[in-house]
């Protein structure tokens, strides 16, 4: 999965038309590197970063989404908002990433009008304070738990599991020592027999355990994403697709070796 942001800090050159066109642009990039999946997102999630409304949210996502849609990509919107939701589903959107985990009113309901998939992910607070105290009993079997009960309330709202991906949301509500445990044993979250993501691009955590800035995780990111792969993660959130395809075909030339031996 690519990551398409579509944030004024993103493609800005001063004009709304010139973003989309930008942002489209660097999608079809992406797709090219081999992502399966794009992933187009309005509002930042970052620690700390400011909400926007839904319209401007929508003004930001749409023309981005429905060129690729168009153009037969797979898309992704990475929204908490139904809003959203139902515009950018009506757009082409194949697949809703939610960090909230359909949790704001009318999400579940949104979703389940439609067919697409879902993405659900597990964040401890708000993006705005989620990462002042978190705090778990047990982060592995808190977040299994949170994921569990989010995918009985999309099963009773009439979205099917065939439908749903869910992700311990590495970095939303979390100390580097609960991204370390989740990553450890992500498997425990396969055992809910669905499909997971990970996604530790660029994450805080990579920084701190390298020193490095924002635009030099890459190497970091990408043998966090193997160690995930490892642990049974089939969906990958990241910037870098051809680095990352690229170990990827490493690692499944040697596994297929395994297989055949
Ligand atoms: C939007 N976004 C930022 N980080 C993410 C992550 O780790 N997973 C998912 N599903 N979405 C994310």
């Amino acid at each position: 999965m690519g990551i398409v942001n579509v944030t004024p800090d993103s493609f800005s050159d001063g004009g709304r038309l010139g973003d989309a066109q930008a942002a489209i642009r660097y999608a079809l990039k992406l797709q090219e590197a081999g992502a399966d999946i794009l992933d187009v997102g309005g509002e930042s999630t970052r620690p700390g970063a400011a909400a926007v409304s839904a319209d401007e949210e929508i003004r930001r996502v749409l023309p981005v989404i429905e060129a690729l849609a168009d153009q037969g990509c797979v898309v992704s919107v990475d929204t908490m908002k139904p809003e959203v939701m139902r515009a950018a589903l009506d757009a082409g959107a194949a697949m809703v990433n939610d960090v909230m985990a359909l949790r704001a009113p009318g999400a579940l309901e949104a979703v389940a009008a439609r067919d697409a998939a879902v993405c659900l992910m597990h964040m401890q607070g708000d993006p705005q304070h989620m990462q002042q105290a978190p705090s778990y009993t047990d982060v592995v079997q808190d977040v299994k738990q949170f994921l569990q009960g989010r995918m009985a309330a999309c099963e009773a709202a009439g979205i099917n599991r065939e439908r749903l991906v869910i992700d311990p949301g590495f970095g939303f509500g979390k100390t580097l020592e609960h991204n370390l445990a989740l990553l450890r044993h992500l498997d425990c979250l396969t055992e809910l027999g669905l499909p997971v993501l990970a996604g530790l691009s660029r994450k805080s955590m990579l920084g701190t355990l390298t020193g490095r800035g924002v635009e030099e995780r890459e190497f970091a990111g990408l043998a966090a994403h193997l160690m995930a792969v490892a642990r049974g993660a089939k969906i990958l959130r990241v910037h870098n697709v051809a680095a990352m395809r690229d170990a990827l075909a490493i690692w499944n030339a040697v596994e297929e070796q395994l297989d055949g031996t």
